[in-house]
């Protein structure tokens, strides 16, 4: 199914969301490439919209304060239908979450020796606490030990 089009195709009438970046180029010289760092939150701002999945297209409009321009500096942006090698392109950096740590029979072992220990108690392992009432206890080694057989993380 092709993607559905926007009804207006003037990206600057196009609803948006609150995210702004604010960027002062240190100096500009032709041809080269610039780089506007700090976007993350603007492009979160998108994908957290509503309705948006990923494969959704995602615009970024770029606005030019021409008071603040200094030596008539100006950027230049090319369509990639123009121009797939001056078009615009957007790098994304991306952390994995923390490898996943499966609960192991020496982490059961572990957290039946602090079996009645309290949030207080030195050593006391919070991983273990399940339901977080700050003690070691029936209920939180029946919850390992159903981690364990299910191969869940902690
Ligand atoms: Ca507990
Ligand atoms: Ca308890």
């Amino acid at each position: 199914m092709p993607p559905v089009l926007p009804t207006n195709r003037r990206a600057d009438l196009r609803p948006r969301t609150n995210a702004v970046r604010t960027w002062q180029p240190a100096s500009l010289s032709y041809p080269a490439w610039t780089t506007i760092d700090g976007l993350a939150p603007v492009v979160q701002a998108v994908i957290d919209r509503p309705g948006w999945t990923p494969g959704n297209a995602l615009a970024l409009l770029v606005e030019s304060d021409a008071s603040n321009l200094a030596n008539n500096d100006y950027l230049d942006f090319y369509a990639i239908d123009y121009s797939p090698t001056l078009a615009p392109r957007l790098h994304i950096g991306y952390l994995p979450p923390a490898a996943c740590s499966p609960v192991a029979l020496a982490d059961l072992v572990a957290a039946a020796a602090q079996w009645g220990w309290t949030s207080t108690t030195p050593g006391f392992d919070a991983r273990f606490d399940r339901d977080h009432d700050q003690d070691i206890d029936v209920a939180d080694l029946t919850r390992l030990a159903q981690m364990w057989s299910d191969g869940e993380c902690l």
